[in-house]
């Protein structure tokens, strides 16, 4: 793999891109913070120690950011909740959507596959969900635009297969391992696709159809909205494309859906998720994942990887920083 040193100037060019360094530093802190619980058994500590971390980057960033995508709804939670204001001003206004710790059980009981995730976009440009189900349907490039969540699971395959050039008995699609996936599942198998199961942790599940070194040609599955939105900002940038529908399982959650702004049940595209291209991703690997391996503790530190994604120029960079001491080194794998 091709190594370089990192230079500020590639990330230079608007007020949100320049920011792309800092925000992958906010998800190292966050992932780092949370990795001392790994296999722990604790997941509300895990979680609170990745909030707090992140938080307190945050708080440093020249920027003036709302958490629209948050830990708790509308000041519900102690921290990085709806509506909550971060950054030290000076700088862009953005929206925010937080996961700093995707897959609690997942670091709580030491498997693979959790991450630290964080999003930015200029104000009024992310979608505002609530903490309800979503219906999910992710695809890479090749497929964007040829995939629709209303159409029957068959019809996206036959779509997904055309777009790759390959048989439907070819492809593999990732679905979440839930009794309430069992007809889809179903129906993919009956197709003559590949299940390829997984237990938790659908962004990265949703991202990898989009990377071209992962065997994952579509992502299908109904977990948390707030999930769908930070995959979302990440697909665009890589090219790829996330349709989605709130599921809200009761009345409650269907006020709190309305109450953001959208209707329960209809489609969601990208550019309702999204809508602009002056938006960054960054995930950084808490556990090993098929997207990044997880922290490592060395003898002097941390070796972090960190996927950072910039949805101006659409490119994406994979990160490694290792610290030293007080000293730390930042590498650009690719
Ligand atoms: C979903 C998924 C997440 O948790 O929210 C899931 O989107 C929860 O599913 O990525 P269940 O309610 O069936 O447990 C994750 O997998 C991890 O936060």
């Amino acid at each position: 793999m091709q190594q370089q040193t990192i230079t500020k100037e590639p990330l230079l060019s608007s007020p949100i891109k320049r920011l792309g360094l800092e925000l992958a530093a906010v998800s190292e802190a966050a992932a780092i913070a949370s990795a001392e619980w790994i296999g722990a058994g604790k997941k509300i500590e895990a979680d609170a120690a990745a909030t707090n971390a992140m938080r307190e980057r945050l708080n440093h960033m020249p920027m003036e950011g709302i958490v629209v995508i948050g830990e708790g709804e509308l000041d519900e939670a102690p921290m990085l909740y709806i509506g909550e204001r971060l950054g030290a001003g000076d700088g862009p206004q953005v929206d925010i959507a937080v996961d700093p710790l995707e897959g609690t059980s997942l670091v709580a009981d030491g498997l693979d596959n959790s991450l630290s995730v964080i999003a930015l976009a200029p104000r009024g440009c992310l979608l505002h969900a609530p903490d309800t189900y979503m219906e999910k349907l992710a695809v890479g490039p090749e497929a964007a635009g040829k995939i629709d969540i209303t159409a029957p699971i068959s019809y996206n395959l036959k779509q997904v297969a055309k777009a790759l050039g390959k048989d439907v008995r070819e492809l593999t699609v990732m679905i979440q391992n839930r009794p309430r996936h069992s007809m889809a599942i179903e129906e993919i198998r009956a197709a003559g696709a590949k299940v390829a199961l997984f237990q938790e942790g659908d962004v990265s599940c949703s991202i990898a159809t989009a990377m071209r070194a992962s065997s994952v040609d579509m992502f299908y599955g109904i977990g948390g909205a707030p999930e769908g939105v930070v995959s979302a900002v990440a697909l665009h940038c890589l090219g790829g494309e996330l349709q989605g529908r709130l599921l809200p399982e009761n009345k409650e959650q269907a006020d709190r859906c309305l109450l953001m702004g959208v209707k329960p049940g209809i489609s969601l595209y990208m550019n309702d998720f999204i809508r602009s291209d002056d938006c960054l991703f960054a995930a950084t690997g808490i556990t090993d994942s098929m997207l990044l391996s997880g922290v490592r503790r060395t003898n002097t530190g941390f070796s972090v990887h960190t996927m950072l994604c910039t949805g101006l120029d659409k490119q994406v960079y994979f990160l490694r920083n290792h610290s030293a001491g007080s000293r730390t080194h930042l590498t650009v794998i690719s």
